[in-house]
């Protein structure tokens, strides 16, 4: 997806009071390495003192090298910024330091910065604790008008939940939003088996550098080594191979993984790791392990799952309907949005020749699941509902959804009902017989690797 950068000038307005831990174990309460060297059990669910750890000890005792990078961007992109992150710990052996989820109800305002300003921005996502109640923020950005812009951001602040934004609004041309986030553990969503047996890994909880150096016992100066600076946000493209001939495409710096391979710092802190460009993969082991990999980032979360199957089963069970995608509301998409209203109907109907109002009552398959970012009265869908008669979007099983009411964030006990829709949207259509995509969207592109293996999980 295309990202460029914005201009920032935030105002540091809430404290980000000091939280004194910030690695733990994952919500399962077990060690997750791959060959564990101590099982911890954490008695205080929240509250793992990293430098009264065993494992730690083992870890550092026995010269762990450590790697972690920075998230940014909508959950689909994160997804992908997580899966080359273990990638580059399996080619680079070395311990992977999870991020959580930056999750965030609707767009997020965390979008690709330089390595420094980025870090800044995502340190100011904390846990509520006693100074800091909510999970919540104001960003107020200023559109841009230019085609360029993927987000249609130009400018971002960041400011407390009790920001004025009528003034902002009034005073500097921006459009402020109230919006609620939570830091989730991977692990509550997408299934660790395979990454458990190939690399070892431990979850980071906030985003403060401080407490990870501090954790790892290492010295910020000498032994971390910052991959890059970002300038941009396609700077550096990685080699599994010196030998490879792959071009740079839209990036502007080649780096191969072997020469990573010999840094000697403790931690290796990439920043920006986002898009499925970004390593070039020809060695054979490589493919083969992207492969797999590939494969087995499931979802598993049992209630998420169930609601899942309850739908499913409600419009006429697996492969009995048709899945579409429809990327409509924010940036990029907006603009797009009748392009791509047109060519989805333009596709379906050209496979589907069947489909049409006349013979809406045959038995072939006339279903169709819409999983979209607007809501069903939108205008741009109008030509979608009218071309097609029987389409069920998400709003029409609101009552299936009730068990996600019930599903808290074991960090801070927040609903994870908002925060997890537009992932059942997605499971849903990755259970359809055929699946319509839109282009240039992450969240379709996994709803479509999902669907091709959707009988697996
Ligand atoms: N409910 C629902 N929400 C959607 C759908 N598609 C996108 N969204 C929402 O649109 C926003 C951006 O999509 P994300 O997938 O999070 O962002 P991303 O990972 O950057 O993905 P893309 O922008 O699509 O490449 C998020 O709030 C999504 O939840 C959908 O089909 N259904
Ligand atoms: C540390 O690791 C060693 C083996 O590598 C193991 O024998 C020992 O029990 C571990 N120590 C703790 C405290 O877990
Ligand atoms: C962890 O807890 C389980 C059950 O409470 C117990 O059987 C086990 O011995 C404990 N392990 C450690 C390392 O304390
Ligand atoms: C964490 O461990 C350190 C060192 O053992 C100790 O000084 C500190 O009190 C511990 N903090 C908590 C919250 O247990
Ligand atoms: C991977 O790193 C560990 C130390 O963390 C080391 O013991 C092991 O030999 C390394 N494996 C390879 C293949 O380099
Ligand atoms: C917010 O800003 C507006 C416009 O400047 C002002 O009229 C209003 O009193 C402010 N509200 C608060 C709560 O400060
Ligand atoms: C690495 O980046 C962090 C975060 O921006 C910074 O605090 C630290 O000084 C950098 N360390 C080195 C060695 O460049
Ligand atoms: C999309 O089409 C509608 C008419 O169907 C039109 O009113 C609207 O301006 C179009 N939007 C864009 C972005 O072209
Ligand atoms: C989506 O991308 C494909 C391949 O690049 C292209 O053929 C197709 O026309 C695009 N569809 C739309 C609706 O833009
Ligand atoms: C769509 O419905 C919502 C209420 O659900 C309403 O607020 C909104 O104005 C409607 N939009 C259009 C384009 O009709």
């Amino acid at each position: 997806m295309a990202l460029i950068y914005i201009k920032i000038g935030f105002i540091i307005l809430f404290v980000n009071s000091f939280i004194s831990i910030s690695l733990y174990l994952n919500h399962r309460r077990q060690a997750q390495f791959s060959n564990p060297t101590a099982i911890i059990n954490i008695t205080n669910s929240n509250e793992f003192n990293i430098s009264n750890s065993n494992k730690y000890d083992n870890l550092t005792r026995h010269n762990e090298k450590f790697l972690t990078y920075l998230p940014h961007d909508g959950f689909n992109n994160q997804g992908i910024e997580l899966e080359n992150a273990i990638f580059l710990a399996w080619f680079l052996n070395r311990t992977l330091i999870i991020p959580p989820i930056l999750y965030f109800v609707g767009v997020t305002p965390i979008i690709a910065q330089p390595y420094d300003k980025l870090y800044d921005l995502l340190s100011r996502f904390i846990h509520p604790n006693n100074n800091f109640k909510e999970n919540k923020i104001t960003f107020c950005f200023s559109e841009d008008k230019t085609e360029s812009n993927f987000r249609g951001i130009k400018d971002v602040q960041i400011f407390d939940a009790n920001y004025n934004t009528s003034s902002s609004f009034q005073e500097n041309q921006r459009y402020c939003k109230l919006v609620s986030y939570t830091l989730y553990n991977w692990e509550n969503l997408i299934d660790f088996s395979f990454v458990r047996r190939h690399i070892k890994y431990i979850h980071r909880r906030d985003f403060n550098f401080k407490h990870l150096v501090e954790s790892l016992n290492i010295d910020p100066n000498t032994e971390v080594y910052n991959v890059s600076s970002d300038e941009y946000p396609y700077q550096v493209r990685y080699y599994d191979s010196s030998e490879s001939k792959a071009e740079l495409g839209k990036y502007k710096k080649r780096v191969n993984l072997i020469t990573l391979s010999k840094k000697p710092q403790k931690l290796m802190h990439f920043g920006n790791v986002f898009s499925s460009t970004r390593i070039i993969k020809e060695l054979q082991k490589s493919k083969n392990f992207w492969k797999k990999l590939m494969n087995k980032m499931l979802p598993n979360n049992p209630i998420i799952i169930n609601v899942v199957n309850t739908i499913v089963d409600k419009i006429g069970g697996m492969n009995s309907f048709i899945g579409v995608h429809a990327r409509l509301g924010d940036g990029y998409f907006v603009k797009n949005q009748n392009k791509t209203v047109q060519g989805l109907i333009k596709r379906i109907q050209k496979d589907f020749k069947v489909i049409s109002i006349e013979n809406h009552k045959t038995s072939l398959p006339s279903v169709i699941f819409l999983a979209t970012d607007v809501k069903r009265n939108d205008t741009s869908l109008q030509p979608f509902f009218q071309t097609f008669p029987c389409v069920y979007t998400l709003d029409d099983f609101a009552d299936l959804l009730e068990p996600l009411k019930f599903l808290k964030n074991p960090e801070d006990g927040m609903i994870m009902y908002k925060f997890l829709t537009p992932l059942v949207d997605l499971l849903v259509i990755s259970r359809s017989s055929k699946f319509y995509k839109t282009n240039k969207s992450t969240f379709s592109s996994y709803a479509g690797r999902l669907h091709k293996i959707s009988d697996t999980f």
